[in-house]
């Protein structure tokens, strides 16, 4: 008797709670305004979503609320950028459209978690 065995090709995907701030768009610099939001990894996209304090929980899913923005990894730049701010655990997003998002979390591991899984799927968008 054979044995069929199924693979499973998953997208990459990730959420979370982080601070954010654009700090850049289109290359101009922005007034920084650091907010909680949440974010969802899919596909190649990062989506934002908006402070899911003033929703309740359900309304944080992607299929039922609208995101605040989403952001295309292909091309995209990450740095750590602990410079960049008077807070600690950041990082530097940057999309080929030159707009600049900073990501930042209390928890160490957590930040490096997020840093590592983008840059993979942003060097899988290279090497495509
Ligand atoms: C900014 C605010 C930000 C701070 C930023 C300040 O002031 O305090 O939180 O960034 O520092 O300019 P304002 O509210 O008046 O805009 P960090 O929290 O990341 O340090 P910066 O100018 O050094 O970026």
């Amino acid at each position: 008797m054979h044995r069929v065995q199924c693979v499973c090709v998953c997208e990459l995907e990730k959420a979370g709670l982080l601070n954010k701030t654009k700090i850049a768009e289109g290359g101009r610099k922005l007034r920084k305004n650091w907010n909680p939001s949440w974010v969802v990894l899919v596909g190649n996209s990062l989506v934002f979503f908006k402070d899911p304090k003033s929703q309740n929980p359900d309304s944080w899913k992607p299929g039922n609320s609208r995101p605040e923005s989403s952001v295309d990894l292909r091309g995209a730049q990450l740095q750590w950028a602990d410079d960049l701010s008077s807070r600690k655990n950041v990082f530097k997003l940057r999309t080929i459209t030159g707009n600049e998002f900073l990501l930042q979390s209390e928890t160490e591991s957590l930040i490096r978690e997020w840093y590592r899984t983008i840059q993979n799927v942003i060097d899988r968008l290279d090497k495509e």
